[in-house]
């Protein structure tokens, strides 16, 4: 396999002596530069990046595809913030929610007991804080024990750290103690600072979601790393945020994904800027795959890009499709995204990863294979 890759690197008249250097040092396991991602996005012919992060995958995970039985919990789209690529929160969207704990208890319970991870993200309400978000963790853990959940964007945590005047550490310990068991990926965006001035001003900066999660890791809390692209991001801006994450990551190892999500354009501020082809994004999956050599998985994950590409995604360096979601989120949806009505069951998702030739594996939040 590993010979193959460079006799196509070499054989290809189109790929430069440079790009062939990349591979080598690829399959050598060597790290690749910010200047070489770079050149990665710019000169890699799909075909050839998709042979190298297969390759980082194999390695990675050999031929194993994960999933988890899942459910998210958006507890309210009723947001202090105006981001601008955002359909879903109240400012945009035709509609505004508020959850009660009756109500997200009342969900929770609904589920089927071999649900293994609740996902709960949603807007940065005003009026509410951190002693709430905490004794609702704490409701939760009594209601369902067994239940990972994973909860609170790095923006989200932001504000109820920052409102209830604790430093970083003590607030991740204090929801840790009331039952946090993780953090979902959501917020990055994009780290660079001038851009993420533009599309989500309001947002927390990106050293805050950065200081966020390593904090976290050195809890104990491990947490996935997300980046919005394909919007007005350029190539050197892709690479500048896959660093800082890879930078973070050698320092803690606490990231267990990383999940490209890819810009969908539907009700929202930034409804000219056109989607990007699925050429892009399968490159971006392949590029996070080979440039993020100490993140163990790469999440495509299916409500945002599809089925179908997700299930393409597995040839470009994806090894995890997420979950069966059961019908409980509507970021995508309200984003313009095919399925509305966001749920998979465990067979269909199963088919959809043996379609792809990889073998299926039921995980848990820590990516231990479930009996
Ligand atoms: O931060 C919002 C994105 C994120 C749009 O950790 C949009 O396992 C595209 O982070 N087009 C929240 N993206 C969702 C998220 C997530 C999802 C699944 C799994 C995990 C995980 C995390 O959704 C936001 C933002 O980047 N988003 N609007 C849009 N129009
Ligand atoms: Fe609020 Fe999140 Fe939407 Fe930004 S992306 S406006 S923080 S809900």
């Amino acid at each position: 396999m590993e010979k193959q890759i460079i006799q196509i690197a070499l054989g290809n008249v189109v790929i430069s002596d440079i790009l062939s250097g990349i591979a080598q040092k690829v399959v050598r396991g060597e790290r690749v530069l910010p200047a070489e991602g770079l050149l990665l996005f710019e000169q890699g012919d799909l075909g050839f990046l998709g042979k190298l992060a297969d390759l980082v995958r194999v390695r990675k995970n050999g031929n194993n595809a994960y999933f988890i039985r899942n459910f998210h919990i958006e507890p309210t789209n009723i947001c202090i913030n105006k981001c601008k690529f955002c359909s879903y929160s109240h400012h945009f969207s035709k509609t505004s929610w508020e959850l009660t704990v009756d109500e997200i208890l009342e969900k929770v319970c609904a589920q089927e007991t071999n649900v293994s991870e609740l996902h709960i993200t949603g807007a940065v309400h005003p009026d509410r804080d951190i002693y709430y978000y905490g004794e609702l963790l704490a409701k939760i853990r009594t209601a369902r024990p067994h239940l990972h959940v994973k909860a609170y964007s790095a923006v989200e945590l932001d504000y109820m750290i920052k409102k209830a005047g604790l430093g970083v550490s003590e607030g991740l310990a204090y929801l840790k103690s009331c039952g946090l068991d993780s953090i979902p990926g959501g917020g990055a965006e994009i780290f660079d600072e001038t851009l993420r001035r533009d599309i989500c001003g309001m947002k927390s900066t990106a050293a805050a979601w950065l200081e966020i999660h390593e904090e976290a890791h050195r809890l104990g809390i491990p947490s996935n790393a997300t980046m919005l692209y394909g919007h007005k991001e350029n190539y050197a801006q892709r690479i500048d945020h896959l660093e800082r994450l890879r930078q973070v990551q050698d320092r803690t190892g606490g990231f267990n994904a990383f999940i490209p999500l890819k810009f969908r354009n539907s009700n929202n501020e930034m409804s000219d800027v056109r989607e990007v082809s699925v050429t892009e994004d399968m490159k971006m999956y392949a590029i996070s795959r080979i440039y993020l050599d100490n993140f163990s998985h790469l999440k495509a994950y299916w409500p945002a890009v599809g089925r179908k590409l997700a299930q393409v995604s597995l040839s470009f360096g994806v090894d995890d499709l997420d979950g069966t979601i059961n019908d409980s989120t509507r970021i995508y949806s309200l984003a313009g995204a095919e399925d509305q009505n966001p749920v998979m069951s465990v067979s269909q998702m199963i088919a959809m990863i043996t379609e792809s030739n990889r073998t299926p594996v039921e995980r848990d939040s820590y990516y231990n294979r479930r009996a």
